[in-house]
């Protein structure tokens, strides 16, 4: 469709040199010709090009001082791309690789992933060239304190309410917490989810994103009248995603047989002891290797990945574009029928295109990874209303919401006749919500 090539050209044209931020946009973009084909007031008021423009983005330097006593730089990042349905929303990301680009591309899918959960959130995500990765907890924490400093300027529970992702967790979000109530006098607990349980935190929050994501894939298998019992799992990562995608496929009946970091991958044919997982990296913060040597049967590899793995089910939950067209051949081959995306983005487009000619049932992260945005929103529902929900409470909540998403992305594909594209489903279902909003605003 013309309108949306022009569109799309001047993001390459005024985004040079952010590959996973085109990418982004291109995969929303080039769904939604039918939706504005449909409804030609998505054409008035520049609404497409307002919507691939940030309404606001910050840059600011992080300097902290290291065991050593020397002064370290980081460069820390907020990019505030959406607020038509609510205050800028999605998680901070410490991780070497870093920069303007993949916070933008995070940002955009923010605010599509955050529309489906229907909890009243826009579209936010930020960040640090910062590698926690063999950092001391001082070292941690004066860079948290650090990077709170500057960002706590810009957020607030009706602004801007940030996270946990890569290499930000339950540890991170507690100096980040602690040093805003100190420079604000504030304990203002809506600021930030995934809190400390004693301190404003939601139960589920931890395991919400894996869950959500298995939760996820079996609707999906179930409009094929198949079952998630006795499926063969394979999961890549070993973080947050990774470990509760794996506990939460247990509990389902499946079989999980791998996990993965960036130093290699483990097969345990036996299926992944979660209790192991969980001590080797919440408890030590080790590496998937320190799993394979504690766990008879579990083998440890450096070549190759998981998705060379015999399996009914993937879930990719590690990062961006780390399922290439390859793999993807490669798991059609020995038979897979499900991917869900627990990670942002992980499969490339070579890889999203052979899944859906094969007319497996694939699901993209925006959709299958939003329940864990969506339990930072009943997070916040808590603390605005000083309540505490029960565990069950919480995961009834989460496992609805995964549902609505299902089935709206499910109605959508078939709104535009396009049964079982959930692409398709969840690009456009998330762009009406937040479109409507936006035209009904005026031109901000
Ligand atoms: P964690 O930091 O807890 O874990 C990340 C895992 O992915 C680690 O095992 C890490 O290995 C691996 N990994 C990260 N980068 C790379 C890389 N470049 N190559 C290979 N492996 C890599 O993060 P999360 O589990 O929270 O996040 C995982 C994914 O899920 C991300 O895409 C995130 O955006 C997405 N997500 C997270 C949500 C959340 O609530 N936490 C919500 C929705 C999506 P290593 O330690 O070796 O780097
Ligand atoms: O990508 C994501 O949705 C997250 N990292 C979670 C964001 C959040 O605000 O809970």
């Amino acid at each position: 469709m013309q309108r949306i090539d022009e569109v799309m050209d001047e993001v390459l044209k005024r985004n040079p040199a952010e590959p996973e931020f085109h990418q982004a946009v291109r995969e929303v973009l080039e769904t939604l010709a039918p939706s504005i084909e449909k409804h030609p007031k998505y054409q008035d008021y520049a609404l497409l090009e307002r919507l691939v423009e940030p309404e606001r983005q910050i840059i600011f330097r992080v300097p902290w001082i290291d065991d050593e006593g020397k002064v370290q730089v980081n460069r820390g990042y907020r990019v505030e791309f959406n607020s038509a349905l609510g205050p800028y929303k999605g998680g901070l990301r410490f991780h070497k690789s870093v920069n303007r680009n993949i916070i933008k591309f995070l940002g955009f899918e923010q605010i599509f992933k955050n529309a489906l959960t229907n909890q009243g959130i826009g579209g936010g995500k930020g960040g640090s060239d910062f590698d926690p990765h063999g950092k001391s907890d001082n070292e941690v924490m004066r860079f948290c304190q650090s990077f709170m400093t500057e960002l706590y300027r810009h957020i607030g529970d009706m602004t801007d309410v940030p996270a946990g992702d890569i290499g930000v967790g339950g540890r991170e979000i507690g100096y980040l917490f602690g040093q805003y109530k100190r420079l604000t006098n504030r304990f203002e607990a809506g600021v930030l989810t995934g809190k400390g349980l004693g301190w404003g935190g939601s139960l589920v929050r931890t395991e919400a994103t894996g869950y959500g994501t298995v939760l996820f894939a079996q609707s999906m298998m179930h409009t094929r009248s198949e079952r998630l019992e006795g499926a063969r799992v394979v999961i890549s990562g070993s973080g947050n995603v990774a470990t509760y995608a794996v506990e939460k496929a247990q509990q389902l009946g499946a079989v999980p047989v791998t996990i993965s970091d960036s130093s290699g991958w483990v097969y345990d044919p036996e299926g992944i002891d979660v209790e192991l997982l969980r001590q080797v990296k919440e408890v030590e913060r080790g590496r998937v290797s320190d799993y394979a040597n504690r766990k008879k049967g579990a083998v440890f590899n450096t070549k190759g990945n998981v998705w060379q793995v015999e399996c009914d089910v993937a879930l990719p939950c590690a990062t961006q574009n780390e399922l290439n067209e390859d793999d993807a051949r490669t798991l059609l081959k020995n038979g897979c029928k499900v991917v869900s995306e627990g990670a942002n983005m992980p499969c490339t487009p070579g890889a999203i295109e052979l899944f859906q000619e094969s007319h497996i049932l694939y699901a993209p992260g925006k959709a299958a990874n939003a329940g864990g945005v969506a339990t930072s929103a009943l997070e916040m529902r808590q603390n605005a209303s000083r309540a505490k929900w029960s565990f069950d409470r919480a995961e009834h909540e989460l496992t609805m919401i995964m549902e609505e998403i299902h089935d709206a992305c499910l109605a959508t594909a078939e709104e535009y006749g396009q049964p079982g594209n959930y692409v398709l489903g969840a690009n456009i279902a998330g762009f009406e919500r937040v479109a409507d909003a936006m035209l009904d605003h005026g031109v901000i």
